[in-house]
């Protein structure tokens, strides 16, 4: 922390907002466009844009996703934000000034304007898995209710896109009319192979409106492939209080992470970029091998504690990591993903390591209700893939089946699903027996939902966790 923010420290009745007096340095040029402004990207990307050496040249506008709630509460801390670093030993602070303009995601004239600009040369996406709307199949899922309206909005030429797809798509249409060249988009969601997905979804939006945006994304837009890594839990009020204790200023957007931070990166950057490096971003050839060794080890386990242990009662990873039946499903599955990892230095016995101690920081207060959203997409980056190869290899894959089988107990037991497919497993779970297992397979994979080794497999594993009394 600055020795200027330090001396803002004054009583705790009297703190001062933290504002554009405390920037640090004049605003960066915007020379990056973000969409889906939230914890992650702020714990993350901009802080790696705030870190690196070329800071001074590179500002971000974010833009938020659904709501503008929090473009609000950045707008009026004029973009500031302290990224707390929550070690077991305690917690540093850190007041990130990268993002120069935060913008509600449905301000469609300033995202057209900033990715038309000349000066802009990177488009980085968080918008979450689900919102690729990924067909089973890989491709767009052009029969999802919201990619159809917003498809018959870009047909109309008038009026807001609600997905971020959609509002991309036009701002790209906006670069294209303005003839100002090729640029980056970095996806930094979790799915394998995130930068062709993503340029299958929006090659897909973009064609199914207009043929010939659709071809010149394909020769102009590169899409950069990337595997980002740091536990962000969502923002409290004890944190908003940490801040103010430690830091002596009020700030209402602050971000609170593990110490432990990672980003991999493969493509091109047609337009130039940050030095990244400086923070510690790996540029790679094949990402692949890193891509699955985060989405299978760590975001794996993430999904398997948060369906096992909310079924045993545990609300926090922390919590469920300590009860033995949840550690004994995530080693299990762990020897099951290493088996299919494959490439050279992944370091796999001091990454297990590693990550049995991050997620036991029982300071950073991780919900496994946060981790259970979207568990149909997930599932298939995270489950579908290590089980494919185990019974390709002539095993049974029983503890990814097991992290399958857990999650559709959770999602019978659960009050609510949040999942871009809930109607249908609401639709599946009123089914019975091995119907239902299929049934909701196939949300998740319907190859798999195909294979009766495999229903038979998952429907043995179902009720492992046990369930909570009266849930179905
Ligand atoms: C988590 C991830 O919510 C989830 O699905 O598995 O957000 C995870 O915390 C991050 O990928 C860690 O880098």
């Amino acid at each position: 922390m600055s020795t200027e923010l330090q001396s803002a420290a004054t009583s705790a009745v009297d703190l001062p907002q933290l504002n554009r007096s405390l920037r640090p340095a004049a605003k960066a040029p915007i020379r990056i466009v973000h969409l889906g402004l939230g914890a992650f990207h702020r714990s993350h990307q901009a802080w790696y844009t705030h870190q690196a050496g070329d800071a001074a040249d590179w500002g971000i506008a974010a833009f938020t996703g659904r709501r503008p709630d929090a473009a609000r509460a950045l707008a009026e801390q004029d973009g500031l934000y302290t990224v707390v670093e929550r070690a077991d030993s305690g917690d540093s602070f850190t007041v990130v000034s990268s993002i120069v303009e935060a913008l509600d995601g449905a301000d469609m004239q300033r995202l057209a304007d900033l990715v038309a600009a000349p000066a802009t040369a990177v488009v980085t996406l968080t918008i979450t898995e689900a919102a690729y709307r990924l067909g089973a199949d890989g491709q767009l899922d052009r029969t999802a209710a919201d990619v159809v309206a917003d498809l018959a909005l870009l047909e109309s030429g008038s009026g807001t896109p609600t997905t971020p797809l959609g509002r991309l798509v036009l701002a790209l249409a906006a670069r294209r009319a303005a003839a100002t060249g090729p640029l980056a988009v970095v996806c930094c969601d979790n799915l394998s192979n995130n930068g062709t997905v993503a340029h299958n979804a929006l090659v897909g939006m973009a064609g199914a409106w207009d043929q010939g945006l659709a071809e010149w994304i394909n020769a102009t837009i590169s899409l950069v492939s990337t595997s980002v890594d740091r536990i962000t839990p969502r923002t409290t009020e004890a944190d908003i209080a940490a801040v103010e204790a430690g830091c002596g200023y009020r700030d209402n957007s602050p971000v609170v992470a593990e110490p432990f931070s990672n980003w991999v990166l493969s493509g091109d950057f047609p337009a130039g970029r940050p030095r990244w490096e400086d923070a510690g971003a790996v540029f790679v050839d094949d990402i692949e091998p890193y891509e699955n060794r985060k989405l299978w080890l760590l975001n794996g386990a993430h999904s398997l504690l948060a369906y096992a242990g909310q079924l045993r009662g545990h609300s926090t990873v922390a919590q469920a990591l300590a009860d033995p039946l949840c550690l004994q499903a995530i080693e299990k599955f762990w020897d099951e993903a290493e088996a299919n990892l494959t490439g050279t230095d992944l370091q796999i016995p001091a990454y297990r390591a590693a990550l049995l101690e991050r997620f036991s920081n029982a300071r950073i207060a991780h919900h496994l209700a946060q981790i259970a959203m979207d568990g149909s997409t997930k599932l298939r980056m995270r489950a579908v893939p290590v089980l494919q190869a185990e019974r390709a290899a002539g095993r049974s894959g029983v503890a990814a089946g097991l992290m399958i089988a857990a999650w559709m107990d959770y999602s019978a037991a659960a009050a609510e699903v949040q999942d871009p497919l809930a109607a249908g497993v609401a639709a599946a779970n009123r089914l019975s027996g091995a119907e239902r297992i299929q049934a909701l397979l196939k949300l998740v994979d319907p190859a798999l939902a195909g294979d009766s080794g495999v229903v038979n497999l998952i429907e043995d594993l179902c009720g492992t966790f046990g369930q909570p009394a009266g849930s179905r």
